[in-house]
């Protein structure tokens, strides 16, 4: 009797275990998690019409994410995704429709690299402001980083 209960039990448990196996969902990478790190952007005159923004991309996540725009409405008219490429010795800007975060990676925007261009400017960048920029990304969303304006 007390056999034929424990039979039961056990038999019980591996329905269960096996709904269980059943039910789980298979794994799916995590969303990214992107985390902005030293967002700072290049004093510049109001007339001279445009400046640059750079920062590192750190993508905490799993699954790989891209930057896919950016908008500074108080700041710049227009903003665009930039790379600074060598062409016969001469350092030429493209703009690029994405920047790709890889899952667990970084992207770096910096100073003859990658950037982010400020075009149209509406105000001065004088060291020691400060201004929002509203990162687009491909699965993060959009992100509100303070950019820092200094020298270097
Ligand atoms: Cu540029």
């Amino acid at each position: 009797m007390r056999n034929g209960l424990l039979v039961l039990a056990v038999l019980g448990l591996l329905v269960v275990l096996g709904a269980c196996r059943a039910a789980a969902p298979t794994p799916t990478p995590k969303p990214t998690t992107i985390v902005i790190e030293g967002a700072w952007a290049r004093p510049s005159p109001a007339m001279a019409g445009a400046g640059a923004a750079y920062m590192v991309i750190r993508n905490t996540g799993t699954a790989p994410d891209a930057l896919i725009g950016a908008e500074a409405p108080e700041t710049a008219g227009k903003v665009e995704l930039h790379e600074t490429m060598m062409e016969g010795g001469i350092a030429r800007m493209h703009a690029a429709h994405r920047f790709e975060v890889p899952a667990g990676g970084t992207l770096e925007l910096k100073p003859g690299g990658k950037h982010i261009m400020l075009l149209n400017l509406k105000k001065e960048l004088k060291p020691g402001d400060q201004f929002h920029l509203d990162l687009k990304f491909e699965k993060a969303g959009t992100l509100h980083v303070a950019v820092e304006v200094r020298a270097q």
